[in-house]
């Protein structure tokens, strides 16, 4: 049984590793999504070395119980000792602790810095959280904008997964640095995708920003991660990272395909305000 388990939970790490490699969550996936970008790894280290230091305190203190349990029980210690302070003791148990916190704050700190000090962006994508879908503009590549729909289950072709496949994918080239400013029309979304290390919420009247570097093509889906009302699961993020040259085609078709969305932002532009349905 024991080893049954083992293996079981063995298996289940390695194709977890192995799939979350595309970027989606995968059956028995007991660790982190697969990283796609420089952030993203930052925060499997920062994770390997957590890991790491809470499993040696664990262990320490369960030894620790073990010896209070097997030399100081009534039996094995009939007269226990008196003493109620010992300031070597005190002194440790106190900096220890206090040392640990400061190892953990430094990469803290700088894995922070590096998520939130955005950049020098190559190009801007606006996402907008709506209920229940997400929309996003490409002010940088000519102003166009589309509306991204969860592909409902009936309708999923091949190798689309179930609640995560959308009808217009969030194009971007891959190697270059992609600024994204998140808000929302309505309630409180929050725009995540986890092989990218991105989490930032989309709050009504307030622009957001992160960025991600994708360093491998690929597809990679996330989902609304703030709880914004009855359809909250069924707003999936998809974000396809592709060469260069597929993502000049890519804007130069879309810009055809939406065009009706670029002369709206257009419009709005010249009527001197923001594009988005904020402005609406
Ligand atoms: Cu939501």
């Amino acid at each position: 049984m024991g080893t049954c388990a083992a293996s079981l939970f063995a298996s289940a790490a390695f194709s977890g590793a192995a799939l979350a490699e595309t970027g989606q969550p995968s059956p028995w996936q007991i660790n982190l999504q697969g990283a796609a970008t420089p952030v993203m790894e930052q925060i499997h280290s920062f994770n390997t070395m957590m890991l790491i230091i809470i499993t040696s305190i664990v262990l320490f203190v369960l030894v620790l119980l073990a010896i209070v349990v097997v030399r100081f029980n009534e039996r094995a210690n009939p007269v226990p000792s008196k003493t109620s302070h010992n300031t070597l003791i005190e002194v440790a148990w106190t900096v220890i602790p206090v040392m640990i916190l400061v190892l953990i704050a430094i990469p803290s700190f700088r894995l922070l810095h590096l998520e939130l000090n955005i950049p020098k962006a190559d190009m801007t994508v606006k996402v907008t959280g709506h209920q229940w879908y997400w929309s996003y503009e490409y002010p940088d590549n000519g102003a166009f904008g589309f509306d991204s729909y969860l592909v409902s289950e009936k309708d999923l072709k091949p190798g689309q997964p179930r609640l995560l496949a959308v009808d217009n994918e969030v194009v971007v080239p891959v190697n270059k640095i992609v600024r994204i400013q998140v808000t929302s029309s309505d309630v409180i979304h929050s725009f995540a995708v986890p092989a990218f290390g991105v989490k930032i919420d989309a709050n009504p009247g307030r622009l957001n920003e992160s960025w991600f570097k994708v360093t491998r093509e690929g597809i990679y889906y996330g989902q609304c991660s703030e709880l914004c009302g009855r359809d909250h699961a069924f707003m999936p993020i998809a974000v396809r990272a592709v060469s260069e040259a597929d993502f000049a085609a890519w804007v130069a078709q879309a810009k055809a395909k939406f065009a009706s969305a670029a002369d709206a932002a257009g419009k709005l532009a010249d009527a001197g305000e923001t594009a988005g349905p904020l402005a609406r």
